[in-house]
């Protein structure tokens, strides 16, 4: 079917989640909505707020301009506008924005009948973003435990961070976080790899089919997980690196407050050879 008579058949109104017929529509090639009108919404509101507080500040080096979360002494209460009330509201915009797009993104998959994995994928980086900003925060009682809204800013705020607990690298849910990072990284590159290798060949030949990229890892490993199974795999590793990185800030303060080297006193402690 031609892209242009499929989307005759399916762009079409009904299955909102929320808003019924109100923004049902689409603006050339855009789908609107309800979420669509409330992602505009926050995303216009939360930008204002941060180029108005870079016009307070003391710079408009695009590099050292800084939205800061208010001081420790606000624990977690509202700040004046100015002493981090701007970071407050503007992460509830963020929250606001990206929150709506994950709605748009369920209400169009429900609109064309399809299955939920891309909002819930979404749903991840979501989390981790939440985890760092609100969750984090509220467990260690302050809101200036978020991190800063600046290109330089929120570069030292993890490495000040990371600091704070000796040698980061030894968290052992960042070493999980890191593992299904580079672990997505060589799948999308097996991946892409493939299907480029079977599917854009060079003038004259043959596009090969699955059997061949079955066939290639059969012969490689011995096994191949299958043109489904793939994409299965792929978005397992990619929420799990968004999912332990949620983890390892998490338990970060709240959980753990020396340097987590030490977390593996315990490892260094089994009888067998201490
Ligand atoms: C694979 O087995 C497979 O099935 C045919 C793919 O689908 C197109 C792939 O993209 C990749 C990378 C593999 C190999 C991966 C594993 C885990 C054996």
């Amino acid at each position: 079917m031609a892209m242009l008579s499929f989307e005759r058949k399916y762009r079409v109104r009904g299955g909102t989640l929320l808003g019924g017929d109100l923004f049902d529509f689409w603006v050339g090639p855009f789908y609107v909505g309800f979420f669509g009108v409330t992602t505009i919404f926050f995303t216009a509101l939360g930008t204002a707020l941060i180029v108005y507080g870079a016009s307070l500040g003391p710079t408009w080096n695009i590099w050292q301009i800084s939205i800061n979360p208010p001081a420790e002494e606000i624990g977690l209460g509202f700040a004046p506008l100015k002493e981090g009330g701007l970071w407050q509201v503007i992460t509830i915009c963020a929250i606001g924005a990206f929150g709506s797009w994950a709605l748009r993104q369920a209400e169009i998959a429900r609109k064309l009948g399809m299955g939920m994995h891309v909002p819930w994928a979404f749903s991840f980086a979501i989390l981790a973003y939440v985890t760092l900003v609100v969750f984090r925060p509220v467990l260690m009682g302050a809101w200036s435990y978020g991190f800063p809204y600046g290109i330089f800013t929120h570069l030292d705020w993890v490495s000040a961070t990371g600091y704070a607990y000796g040698n980061f690298h030894y968290n052992p849910a960042h070493m999980i976080a890191i593992t299904f990072f580079f672990t997505n990284c060589l799948a999308l590159a097996l991946h892409g790899g493939l299907i480029l290798s079977a599917t854009n060949p060079k003038k004259g030949q043959a596009v090969k089919t699955a059997e061949h990229e079955n066939t290639y890892f059969r012969d490689t490993i011995g096994y191949s997980i299958g043109t489904l199974g793939i994409h299965r795999l792929g978005l397992f590793l990619a929420i799990s690196a968004s999912f332990w990185s949620a983890v390892c800030i998490i338990i970060s303060g709240p959980l753990w407050t020396e340097a987590w080297s030490e977390w593996w006193e315990w490892w260094r402690r089994i009888p067998v050879w201490s």
